[in-house]
This record gives structure tokens, C-alpha cells and sequence, in this order.
């Protein structure tokens, strides 16, 4: 009869194609990524190595001692950085990728709730992840810097119809409008929104963002401004309260992003 009692798994579950085929194992990469703060750490751990069943405890624990929104940025997303080049090394799958967004996803919403809030929107921004697109990571994330920034951010979700995109920006008439692509084949959903929207009169600024997009791509077209990562978009958000148009945000876009 066979027992599994005194089995060594860590032999038995080896990766050898990790250990012959890559330059760092998950935590050698962690060892170098990860924060060095203790309670950051701890907390991007929880999403590389994908445990969704106790990050919630977890961040809680990191919540008593760090302010939510560094849990969020420094632990949290920090781990899915770590995540994103593990996958880039051919460590991580899709799989992996999967479940660590999850467990951040369970992180953030945990921390989000204590962000500071009750306090007076600086106005709306439609979010949305082009037609055609899946990939809703980084918008997600986006979101939740955004509104923790006194925003108010209406997020349409993934796969938006350019339709009613349209239909949306009419209707909220928003400060501006974010647009996230990761694939070649969708990024065309914003040049497209944009002639419509021109076309009805409406001049507001199309953030165009995510992976397949680009600087270059996103003022290639009018509207188009670009943000690469979701701390320059309150800075771009203010210039615009302020009344700049896109044009200006363009022209002084590096200065107004200076740093971040
Ligand atoms: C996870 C993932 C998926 C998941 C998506 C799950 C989800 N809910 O998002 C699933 C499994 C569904 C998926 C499916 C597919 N995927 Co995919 N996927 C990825 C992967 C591995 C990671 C993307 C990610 O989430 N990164 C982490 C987040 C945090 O990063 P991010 O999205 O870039 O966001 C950051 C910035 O862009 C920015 N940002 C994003 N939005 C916004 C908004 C604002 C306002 C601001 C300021 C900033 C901002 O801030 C974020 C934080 O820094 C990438 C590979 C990669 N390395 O990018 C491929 C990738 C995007 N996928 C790809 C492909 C091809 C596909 C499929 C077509 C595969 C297939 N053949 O079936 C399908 C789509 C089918 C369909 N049409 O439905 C390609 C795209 C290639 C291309 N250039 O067109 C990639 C690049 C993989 C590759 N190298 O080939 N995928």
C-alpha cells in the first residue's frame, strides 16, 4: 500500500524547466522586486505567490500600521509588478497571473474602504477597456488611484461597444474620458471615439492608455492626450480642471507629468 506520509513534494513537485530554462526562480525575483519595508512585503508576497485566501487578514493587519493607499502602491501592486515580470521571464503563466490579480483585486477592495473619503469630487472620469478588449488589470488599478485622488470615476468594464461609450460620455459629460488598450487590434476603438465624439461637438481630452498604447499613438489623433501610469493622471486631471484644452495638455505634457 502506498502512503504519501514522509514524502518529500518539493522534489516530487520541482520545476525543472524554471530551474534550467530561467535566471531567477520566483523567489530569487522577490528577493530583488519586493519591497524591503517589512509590512509591504509581506503583503506583496500575498499576491506572488497568489494567496487569495489569506491576503485579506493580511492586509488588514498592514492596514493598522501603513496608510491605505501605500498598502495599495507599495504592497499590493508592487507584488503584481513582480508578477508581470515573472511572466515576461517565462516563470508565470496566464494561470499565475490570473490568481495574483485576484488576490490583489481582494487586497485593494479591502483597502480602498479605508481610503480616506467623504470628501468633495474634483469631477467625473469615464473609464473604459476598448471594444474588442479583454485586459482590465491596469484600468482596474487605475481606477482605484484615480478616485482615492478625490475623483469620481464611472468605469464602464472591459470589451465597451465604442457605441456606448458614446453614449455614456453624451450623457455624464465628464471632465474626460480613459481609454485602456493591451492589444494591437483594439487600440483603433479610441481614434475612432474620438472622431465621433469631435463630430458631435464634443471637445473633451480621450486619455488614451495601457500597454498597446503608446505618447506617439495617443496625440496621433485630436482629443488623444496619453498617461502611462495612473499617478500622472490626477496632475493631467487638474491641469484640465483648470481649462486646459488637449492641445495644452499635450504641448506641456512633460512638465506637467515632471517626476512621475
Ligand atoms: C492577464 C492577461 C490576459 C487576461 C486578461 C484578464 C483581465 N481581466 O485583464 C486574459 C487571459 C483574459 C487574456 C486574454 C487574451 N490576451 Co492577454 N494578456 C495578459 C497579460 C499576461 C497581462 C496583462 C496585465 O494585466 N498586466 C498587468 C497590468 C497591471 O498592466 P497593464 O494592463 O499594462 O496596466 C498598467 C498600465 O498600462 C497602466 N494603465 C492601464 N490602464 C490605465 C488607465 C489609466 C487611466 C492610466 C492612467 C493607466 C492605465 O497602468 C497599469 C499599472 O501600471 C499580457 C502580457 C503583458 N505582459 O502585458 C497579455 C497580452 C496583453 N494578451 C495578449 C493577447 C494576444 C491575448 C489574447 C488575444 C490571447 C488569445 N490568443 O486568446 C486574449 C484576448 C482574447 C479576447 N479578445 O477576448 C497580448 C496582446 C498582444 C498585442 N500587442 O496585441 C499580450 C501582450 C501577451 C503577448 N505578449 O502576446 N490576457
Amino acid at each position: 500500500m502506498l502512503s504519501k506520509d514522509g514524502a518529500d513534494f518539493t522534489k516530487v513537485l520541482r520545476r525543472y524547466d524554471i530551474e534550467t530554462q530561467v535566471s531567477l526562480t520566483p523567489e530569487q525575483m522577490a528577493e530583488k522586486l519586493l519591497p524591503t519595508d517589512e509590512v509591504f512585503r509581506k503583503v506583496a508576497e500575498e499576491v506572488l505567490y497568489m494567496r487569495f485566501k489569506t491576503v485579506g487578514p493580511v492586509v488588514m493587519e498592514a492596514l493598522k500600521q501603513r496608510d491605505p493607499l501605500a498598502v495599495i502602491n507599495n504592497g499590493l501592486v508592487a507584488g503584481m509588478e513582480c508578477v508581470a515580470k515573472l511572466y515576461a521571464e517565462h516563470v508565470y503563466y496566464l494561470p499565475e497571473i490570473m490568481m495574483a490579480a485576484k488576490a490583489m483585486e481582494i487586497g485593494i477592495a479591502i483597502a480602498e474602504k479605508q481610503v480616506p473619503g467623504g470628501r468633495e469630487s474634483k469631477g467625473t472620469i469615464i473609464m473604459h477597456a476598448a471594444e474588442g478588449d479583454p485586459h482590465d488589470i491596469g484600468k482596474n488599478i487605475a481606477a482605484v488611484m484615480v478616485r482615492s485622488s478625490g475623483y469620481d470615476v464611472i468605469d464602464m468594464g472591459r470589451d465597451v461597444a465604442v457605441k456606448d461609450f458614446i453614449a455614456k460620455v453624451e450623457e455624464v459629460k465628464p471632465l474626460f474620458a480613459s481609454g485602456t488598450a493591451l492589444m494591437t487590434t483594439t487600440m483603433s476603438a479610441f481614434p475612432t471615439e474620438a472622431k465621433i465624439l469631435q463630430e458631435k461637438g464634443i471637445d473633451m481630452p480621450l486619455m488614451g492608455c495601457g500597454g498597446a498604447v503608446n505618447r506617439e499613438f495617443a496625440n496621433s489623433y485630436d482629443l488623444g492626450i496619453y498617461s502611462e501610469k495612473a499617478p500622472q493622471t490626477p496632475l493631467i486631471a487638474e491641469k484640465i480642471r483648470q481649462g486646459y484644452t488637449w492641445k495644452q495638455v499635450r504641448d506641456e505634457w512633460d512638465e506637467i507629468v515632471k517626476g512621475q
